[in-house]
Formats: structure tokens, sequence, C-alpha cells
């Protein structure tokens, strides 16, 4: 814990005195920070339980290095065991991705570089996560259309082909303004308008039918905004939620491209990425469904800010609304309804907006602090 706070000093420190007063509040508020980050050792002692007996479970991650794709195979690693999660993308990986684990190239475009890949390292979980999100897509549409459904149509392929558990995350963005949006339910109208969510829809459509068909083990999560602290997101419309908390220590100030009342559903990277796991754990035969809701939290760019207001209470927003995104956000669920995934398989949020301000703040401050200490 004091290594924590002299952490938080330094940085408030170093973004001027009179951030230090904020940060001192803070430490001499006394919350514990270290207990809030959260912590996967359960996982530890089940891996030598089950891995010590030859546990065939070999993970390919597609687009790992994207926001999710580290901290899931740092999870399925402690899992499964660190030689059987492959982490890949088509782009070259910051070193240290090389020191914790497995990492190739591969390219979901090129069917039979993906087919060998699955044969060479007798792959038998495919998890996909290569995709052009919300805000990038509608910039890109050809490009968007030759990864999130070309890419996706190769991905179901080989997995069909060699009988793969294969996991693709949809998203609140499958949902359209003619939606039902407080909450959104599972099985409603998905009229979406960005290439983005029409994708994702077609992901969810084209892999339940490849599970009735021909019996493929298709799973689908609808992710809200996922924040984290020690990777950016993609180019989406949520993006501003991460983007907030690294300004908020750096300078105290942040210009918001949404509207300060735009609801949108949010959910830390340990909930999602645990909820991606023990999703994908449960027997096939016991799964009532293939795409699930799975929601946490919601707020605004108004009551995000003021919850870390209550950590730093001189940060500023001000709002420069960006049209192409604000017109995405008004399209999408301002919660989502997830009683079948807790019913069905157990799903459980761990964090809320308290503990979210906690972690992050926490986790960015110590990312900070090690980097200036390199
Ligand atoms: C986006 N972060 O904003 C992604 C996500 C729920 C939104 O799919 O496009």
């Amino acid at each position: 814990m004091m290594l924590l706070v002299q952490m938080m000093r330094g940085t408030a420190m170093h973004a001027g005195s009179r951030w230090s007063r904020s940060v001192e509040r803070l430490i001499s508020s006394g919350r514990d920070i270290n207990s809030s980050a959260h912590h996967f050792s359960g996982f530890g002692e089940a891996c030598t339980l089950s891995c010590g007996h030859g546990d065939q479970t070999k993970v390919l991650i597609t687009g790992g290095l994207g926001q999710l794709g580290i901290g899931l195979a740092k999870l399925l690693r402690r899992r499964f065991g660190k030689n059987n999660v492959i982490l890949s993308d088509i782009r070259k990986p910051p070193s240290h991705v090389y020191d914790d684990g497995p990492f190739i190239f591969s390219d979901i475009l090129d069917f039979k570089n993906l087919r060998e890949i699955v044969v060479n390292n007798n792959i038998s979980w495919l998890i996909h996560y290569s995709a052009v999100l919300s805000a990038v897509g509608e910039n890109n549409i050809a490009l968007a259309k030759e990864v999130n459904i070309t890419g996706f149509h190769n991905i179901l392929d080989v997995a069909t082909e060699h009988g793969l558990r294969v996991f693709v995350p949809s998203t609140i963005g499958a949902f359209g303004p003619s939606s039902p949006r407080d909450p959104t339910p599972e099985l409603c109208v998905q009229r979406p308008q960005t290439i983005y969510g029409v994708s994702k829809v077609h992901a969810e459509l084209m892999g339940e039918y490849y599970h009735h068909r021909y019996g493929l083990d298709f799973r689908c999560l609808r992710y809200p905004g996922i924040l984290s602290a020690d990777s950016q997101p993609g180019g989406g419309t949520t993006d501003y939620a991460v983007q907030l908390f690294h300004a908020a220590l750096k300078t105290g100030h942040f210009e918001c491209y949404l509207r300060g009342d735009t609801q949108l559903p949010m959910m830390y990277i340990d909930d999602c990425v645990r909820a991606t796991l023990e999703f994908l754990e449960v027997p096939t035969d016991s799964l009532p469904s293939r795409t699930y809701n799975i929601n946490a939290m919601a707020f605004t760019p108004q009551e995000l800010t003021q919850e870390i207001q209550k950590v730093l209470p001189d940060l500023k927003v001000t709002y420069n609304v960006d049209p192409l995104r604000q017109a995405i956000a008004d399209g999408w669920p301002k919660a989502l309804e997830d009683s079948s995934a807790r019913r069905d398989w157990g799903w459980k949020h761990e964090y809320n907006l308290p503990e979210l301000v906690q972690t992050m703040l926490a986790l960015i401050t110590q990312g900070k602090q090690m980097a200036e200490a390199c």
C-alpha cells in the first residue's frame, strides 16, 4: 500500500502542486486501493491442479494486440498454462509480449495461413478479437467489411472444419435506434446504423446458423464499452471513458467528444475477460443460447467525471461534440438486460463505478511511475 501511496504522490507532483493536494486527500482517506486491483490468483491454484494432468485446451486469440487480447491471454495462461495460449495479430508486438508467452503472425484474411496455424498448433479454442470498431469503421467501410465479414467467414469455416470451440464478441453496437434502449433485452429488434453493428449482427446470425447446421460450438457475448488501464481502445465510440482517466491524471483537463448526458453501458476489463472465460468453460450442451448480453454498469460522461472528482476534485471536463460519434452513441443501448447470462451460466459482475474509478486511477498511476522509473 505504501508503495502505491508514494507512486500516486509522485504522479501528483508531476502534474503540479494542486494535484498533489487532491492525491493527498485520496491517500489520507485511507481507501485501500490495492485491494480493489483485481487478482486472478484463484486460477493459479486451478492451473496447478488441472494443467498437471495434460489439460489439452490450446487457444488461439486473433487480433491479440487490441484492447482486450493481452488481458485475456494473461487470464487464460494462468488457467491453461503459458504455452497453451497463442496470441496473434498482423502487427509486431512490444518486446514484453514475446516474453509473456507464444505470439505469432496471423492474418484472418488469409484462410490458408489461419488453417496452418490451427493444424500446426493443435488449436481447440479460437477466440476471434480481430475487428474494425464503430467510429473507425464509419470512416473506412471497405476495411470494416473485409475484416468484420470476410475475415469472420474464414474464422467460421476454419473452426467448423476442425471442430473448434469459437468465441466471437458482439457488442452494444449490434442494436440500433429502433431497439428498446433502457434496458435493451437480449432478443429484440436489431437494426444498427453502423457497418460495425451490421457486421456484428451478421456474426451473431451466421455463428448461430453454423451451430444449428454443422454443430459448431459457437459462442458470443455482447460486450459493453470496456475500460482498461494498460491498453488503449481501438477507435470506438466508448473510448472517451478510458481517455478521461489518463487526462485526469496527466493534465487535469479533458475535452469530451460526447454530450455530457450520453449514457452508455460500460464494464471493467477484468469483468469482461473473466466473463469470457467462464462462458467458454460451460459445457456446450448446458447452454440454452449461443449469444448473450452481459452488463455491469452504465454511466454518462458527467457521472464518470463526478466520480473521478471525488478523488481529483480539480478535474475539468469540457465538451466538443463529434457529430459522428454522438450519432452512433444516440442509437446504442443505455443499459443491457443480462438476466439470461446470470441465470444460464452464473454471470455476475464485480466492478461498479466506484470500484472502476479506484482501480483505473491506481493502475494508471502505477503504470506512469513504472514508465518514468525505466
Ligand atoms: C466501440 N469500444 O466503441 C467499442 C465497443 C461497445 C462499444 O464495441 O466501438
